[in-house]
């Protein structure tokens, strides 16, 4: 298999453009970009199941999950496929890069993400961990401000 690039153009009070790389299939996924507009602090950052944004970021369903584990930190052994962790901010406003390798989602097979949709949250994901009634689905990562769907590019 080729080498395989996507992007994501995030739409909302936060904007940004996000690409995925992939050498081939075997091989983890690599994001970078930039986001702008995010307050300081860490923010939420998964990939959700639905490339349907007819009603804004809630028409993109829950995190990707397709093995319907329970929600967790990109390092963890039990964790969503869509699970990013955050991305972080370390000044309100600003320009916020994204470098982040995972090695669960992909760009091909059954755990392509192409075709659904990048998400930002308002609040920090928990991993899983904080205790909160919506820890083990969604990380408590509160409110969608930004999302856009996934689409291949030209490598
Ligand atoms: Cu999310
Ligand atoms: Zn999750």
């Amino acid at each position: 298999m080729a080498k395989l690039k996507a992007v994501c153009v995030l739409n909302g009070d936060v904007t940004g453009t996000v690409f995925f790389e992939q050498r081939d299939e075997k091989s983890p996924v690599v994001l970078s970009g930039e986001v702008k507009g995010l307050t300081k602090g860490k923010h939420g950052f998964h990939v959700h199941e639905f490339g349907d944004n007819t009603n804004g970021c809630t028409s993109a369903g829950a995190h990707f999950n397709p093995l319907k584990n329970d929600h967790g930190a990109p390092d963890a052994t039990v964790r969503h496929i869509g699970d990013l962790g955050n991305i972080e901010a370390y000044s309100d406003k600003g320009v916020t890069k994204v470098c982040i390798q995972d090695n669960l989602i992909s760009l091909v097979g059954p755990n392509s993400i192409i075709g659904r949709t990048l998400v930002v949250h308002a609040d920090p994901d928990d991993m899983g961990l904080g205790g909160h009634e919506l820890s083990k689905t969604t990380g408590n990562a509160g409110a969608r401000i930004a999302c856009g769907v996934i689409g291949l590019a030209k490598v």
